[in-house]
């Protein structure tokens, strides 16, 4: 039987629409032709431009305004802070010579230390001996340290194996896990931390390099700055699968929407230009944090119901166990999302290290490290930076 020309007509159409819809199908969408570490990248870093100190007001040491045993010093109510272990005294002496020698023996801010056995008397010795300072030893209350009851401690186990296939550093490390769930949620619930609003948060075996002649606190509250940071990084995407799928779901209901600050940083959080693979390793997370070792930070942000809400939420979801997820991802993305992006500070005055990576200004302030030098470490440790992010998405303020 002949088949009408029309019907022929029609055959051969649906054919090529067929070949068209599998070829569209199946086509690799990867087809990048720009290598990714050259996408958005600067041709040299800013911090080979001069740099100096950020806006006025600043205030300076005039007299005994800052002595440490002034009672009506000019002091604000903050502190530096640090969470370490007794073994790491020398490394930590090192960090408070550095932080002292460039700006703490000036200004006299308390250091209040943290861990969750009690501070040996060698190490109360010591670090006593570093500073003109008050310094207090804080004991980490058990039900902020432990971990929580609705853990499966078996589940915990299994995910370790598939983080340690994965390469996710510290992934059978119980106390890194219990650390990084202790930075992101409860270090400012420590009752000892009750009078102060601001703090720095200081590690073992960290760099100061440069000369800070003004009360970095007092410029937080002056300029209305909720969090500062020095440096700022790619994370592993494996280590946080899920924080970004737990993230949308927190800010899919109505309630926890309306958290979203209208200058908010979500850009940044979720660019896929510039490194595609962690975008989608991660779920829609770009991966990108503040290196939290360095923070300098209002407590009153971690203290808001929409932060606690948020870290509420994140605690039952597991991650902090059954994934590796980061105090640094986790404050970066609420920070992101929560807050008004241009209370979000790079100090870039601040040298600092922690090793491998640098923040290292133009400034004859400056000695020990070498200016705009990211990293000491292996080349592709640069592709590492976020900061072309984060200066493309929100600027250098
Ligand atoms: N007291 C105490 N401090 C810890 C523990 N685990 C980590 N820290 C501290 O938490 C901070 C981060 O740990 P660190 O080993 O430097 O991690 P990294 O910088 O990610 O390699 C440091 O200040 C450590 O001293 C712990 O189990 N007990
Ligand atoms: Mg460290």
């Amino acid at each position: 039987m002949a088949v009408p020309r029309a019907m022929r007509g029609l055959a051969v159409l649906a054919t090529f629409l067929l070949i068209f819809v599998f070829y569209e199908l199946f086509r690799s969408p990867a087809t990048i032709a720009v290598p990714e570490s050259k996408v958005d990248n600067w041709d040299k870093d800013p911090q080979t431009d001069p740099s100096g100190e950020p806006a006025e007001p600043l205030r300076r040491v005039e007299g005994n305004n800052y002595a440490p045993d002034n009672p009506n010093s000019d002091r604000i109510n903050a502190t530096i802070i640090s969470l370490v272990r007794n073994e790491e005294i020398e490394e930590l002496l090192q960090s408070m010579r550095d932080l002292e020698r460039t700006w703490n023996s000036k200004f006299n801010y308390p250091w209040t230390f943290f861990n969750d056995v009690p501070f040996t008397d060698e190490f109360k010795r010591k670090t006593r001996a570093a500073t003109k300072a008050e310094v207090r030893y804080e004991l980490v209350p058990k039900e902020h340290w432990d971990v929580p009851s609705w853990i499966n401690m078996d589940l915990y186990e299994e995910s370790v194996h598939v983080l340690e296939e994965q390469d996710v550093q510290y992934a059978n490390k119980l106390s890194y896990h219990k650390m990084c769930r202790w930075n992101s949620g409860m270090f400012y619930k420590h009752p000892a931390l009750e009078k102060y609003r601001y703090y720095w948060r200081v590690e073992p075996h960290v760099h100061f390099f440069c000369d800070i002649d003004y009360d970095v606190f007092r410029w937080m509250e002056d300029h209305n700055k909720t969090y500062g940071f020095t440096i700022n990084l790619y994370d592993s995407p494996q280590s946080v699968t899920s924080l970004w799928p737990e993230t949308l779901k927190f800010i899919a209901s109505d309630e926890h929407s309306s958290y979203l600050h209208k200058n908010n940083a979500m850009d940044w959080l979720t660019d896929s230009k510039r490194r595609q693979q962690h975008n989608l390793l991660a779920n829609g997370y770009s991966t990108c944090h503040f290196w939290s070792n360095f923070e300098i930070g209002d407590m009153n942000f971690w203290r808001s119901k929409e932060y606690e809400d948020y870290f509420q939420h994140l605690d039952r979801a597991g991650g902090f166990f059954y994934e590796r997820w980061g105090d640094a991802p986790v404050h970066s993305i609420a920070l992101g999302l929560f807050e008004d992006k241009s209370k979000i500070h790079w100090f870039r005055d601040i040298g600092y290290q922690h090793i491998p990576f640098f923040n290292c200004p133009t400034s004859p302030k400056c000695k020990g490290c070498t200016a705009g030098k990211f990293t000491d470490g292996e080349a592709w440790l640069n592709k590492e930076d976020c900061r072309p992010n984060w200066f493309k998405f929100v600027g250098m303020e």
